[in-house]
């Protein structure tokens, strides 16, 4: 194996902890030492804080200690309405920011900032949401479709519109079972309510209404978010960039765009290039401006522009740690309020920038969609200004990076599976050599490898394990988020990765031009996944559930992971579990994720902490479902 596959565990991370204590700057590792052990009934979901007359907690134990809360609620009941609480979270922080790119169509023109760069994507839009495109100019239908859009989260009647996009079969599930989620905003409100002190005691129907909540995410608000910031910012091609601290550069303004609405980071980009802004870096003595990303606003700039990845959420604090980084600028969601004290410890300006996620301690600029430009321009100049004030002799960059290819969205797939068809025999445009190289076994199955870094887990090794194991048994990873940026740093996101496939995946790797792990997007992309499964199994005429194919979310943290992995199983997608979620407190709350959804749904969950138990089982079930399948 060649060490550009094995580079990720020697990324320079061990002397960037050490040079942290050098400096006097703490990191997570401190804190985490200082909580010494977590509290067991947190850890099991048995803590409950709902109201007043607790906290409660109680015994994960049947007949030993505290069976019950004061008004009675059981373990549970308590588990799996904390659990129900998370999917709430989760689908908000993913639908609150696909409201924020709705309302950026809403307003796009054609001489302002935001524009229609994907006006096919728009028009088959538009066309299946019934709205009127003749003779109509583009902005005016950009505009209607994005208050159609607007009203999916507080509409009073009906259910969502994406969920027509799933396999008949797959929507005649959620129907039996009726969970088709109304609007997104009222499945979140419904939740909140249901959990209160007093409402829902019976655990089967919290995770019931938790699989109807984040429905109202991956086919909601996940897929709003994804669709539009397509149309705005353009469908996203593969190109080629690096990831890792290496792609810092000791001789540039570098600045760190972390963080996770496009809208944003779009408009840093842009505001980066101007001559302007670099006439300013030439001016403070740089050789110019060095855009990097991390987590997902990392993932949306990276498949759009090639903006270089810095790393993954578990590296925030290292890049900081480089004492190379002029500003990292965040907006929302996966941000360590610690960066503001980190920052102190360096020239580093951390830069909050939305009213959603203001942090003590933190240079606030607000970023004013109306002003986008203006706005973005004030925070590149603040980093660029900020440049002279670099002590060399605290820079410290680990001169690791690996290739990669990013941008894979389904279009592009679907363009570069066109290489394999005569023209004269099959249609373009179709997932059909998919479909025949699955079901001919020539590939076992497709998985997609999506989330978060978790000091639980040795930082990426659980993601990069993984996907080393499936690729080599012939299953074709595609990948979002934090696992996405774990894949680009080992270097699995390039063509010559294809050496560590199976002989099957490699040569459909070869055919058709492709990484045997794809990059697909950020965590709201998840979308593309369900979108493509859902194409391969409508293709084939079957339900998503009968798919060889499976989710999993080897080192997640947060609670969208939660809604996430909710979502994807109720959508008839197995899903793997490399962090044990907090319900293990409850055997009837484990008994129903972990078994019985499946006789609801067709899939099911599967906690696996370590990694190589964990790709067993997941090949494991994908012959499973081969076998029933007859392939
Ligand atoms: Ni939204 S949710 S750490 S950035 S994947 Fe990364 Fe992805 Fe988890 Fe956050
Ligand atoms: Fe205790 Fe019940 Fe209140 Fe929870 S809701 S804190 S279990 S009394």
């Amino acid at each position: 194996m060649s060490d550009q596959f094995i580079s990720i565990y020697q990324s320079g991370e061990e002397q960037l902890l050490e040079k942290a204590v050098k400096d006097g700057a703490e990191t997570m590792w401190d804190r985490k030492a200082a909580q010494k052990t977590p509290c067991g009934f947190g850890e099991k979901g048995v803590c409950c804080r709902i109201c007043a007359m607790g906290p409660c907690r109680v015994s994960p134990v049947a007949g030993k200690g505290a069976q019950k809360g004061i008004c009675g609620a059981t373990a549970d009941v308590i588990v799996a309405r904390n659990y129900a609480r998370m999917v709430a979270a989760g689908t908000a922080a993913h639908s609150d920011h696909a409201r924020d790119i709705a309302h950026i169509l809403h307003m796009a023109s054609r001489d302002g900032n935001y524009k229609v760069r994907d006006e096919k994507k728009l028009m088959s839009l538009a066309k299946e949401w019934g709205v009127n495109t003749e003779n109509r100019d583009i902005y005016e239908i950009a505009h209607e479709v994005a208050e159609i859009a607007l009203n999916e989260f507080g509409k009073p009647f009906g259910t969502l519109k994406f969920l027509e996009r799933a396999p008949e079969l797959r929507q005649k599930v959620w129907e039996d079972l009726q969970i088709k989620p109304r609007a997104i905003d009222r499945e979140i409100a419904t939740i909140l309510h249901s959990t209160h002190v007093g409402c829902t005691g019976d655990a089967e129907s919290l995770v019931h209404m938790s699989m109807r909540t984040s429905l109202a995410d991956g086919w909601g608000g996940s897929m709003i978010g994804t669709e539009f910031s397509d149309i705005i910012f353009g469908t996203p091609v593969p190109r080629e960039t690096e990831a890792n601290l290496g792609v810092l550069d000791e001789k540039q303004v570098n600045i760190i765009l972390h963080g996770h609405e496009p809208s944003l980071s779009e408009m840093i980009v842009m505001a980066s290039l101007d001559p302007e802004m670099q006439k300013l870096a030439k001016e403070v003595g740089a050789e110019g401006i060095n855009l990097a990303g991390m987590c997902c606003t990392g993932n949306e700039v990276t498949m759009r522009h090639g903006v270089k990845i810095a790393g993954n959420f578990y590296q925030q604090e290292m890049a900081i740690l480089t004492g190379a980084v002029e500003a990292i600028i965040v907006d929302v969601q996966c941000i360590f309020p610690a960066l503001a004290k980190l920052s102190d410890c360096y020239h580093t300006k951390f830069i909050t920038t939305s009213p959603k996620a203001k942090i003590t301690g933190a240079t606030h600029i607000e970023f004013h969609e109306d002003n986008a430009m203006e706005s973005a321009k004030n925070i590149v100049k603040e980093a660029i200004e900020n440049f002279k004030n670099r002590k060399n002799e605290k820079v410290f960059i680990p001169e690791i990076k690996s290739n990669a290819v990013v941008g894979y969205s389904v279009e592009a797939v679907i363009k570069q599976l066109d290489k394999v068809v005569n023209p004269h025999i099959d249609p373009m445009g179709t997932v059909k050599p998919l479909a025949d190289v699955i079901k001919a076994g020539v590939l076992r199955g497709a998985v997609g490898i999506v989330g978060c870094n978790n000091p639980k887990s040795k930082h990426d090794y659980s993601h990069i394990e993984i996907m080393k194991k499936l690729i080599a048994n012939d299953v074709i990873v595609v990948t979002t988020g934090c696992a996405a940026q774990a894949a680009a740093k080992a270097g699995l996101l390039t063509k010559d990765a294809r050496k560590l496939a199976g002989q099957g995946l490699a040569t459909v790797c070869e055919l058709v031009d492709i990484p045997p792990v794809l990059h697909m997007g950020s965590c709201v992309d998840i979308s593309r996944i369900l979108t493509i499964v859902g194409e391969v199994a409508k293709h084939l005429g079957i339900d998503n559930s009968d798919l060889p194919v499976a989710g999993i979310a080897p080192e997640w943290m947060s609670e969208k992971a939660v809604a996430i992995a909710t979502y994807v199983i109720s959508s008839g997608i197995d899903t793997f579990l490399g962090i044990t979620p907090p319900v293990t407190g409850s055997d009837e709350v484990v008994d129903i994720l972990t078994n019985r959804v499946e006789n609801m749904t067709g899939a099911k969950f599967f906690i696996e902490e370590d990694p190589h138990a964990l790709a067993d089982k997941v090949l494991g079930r994908i012959e499973e479902k081969r076998q029933k399948l007859g392939i």
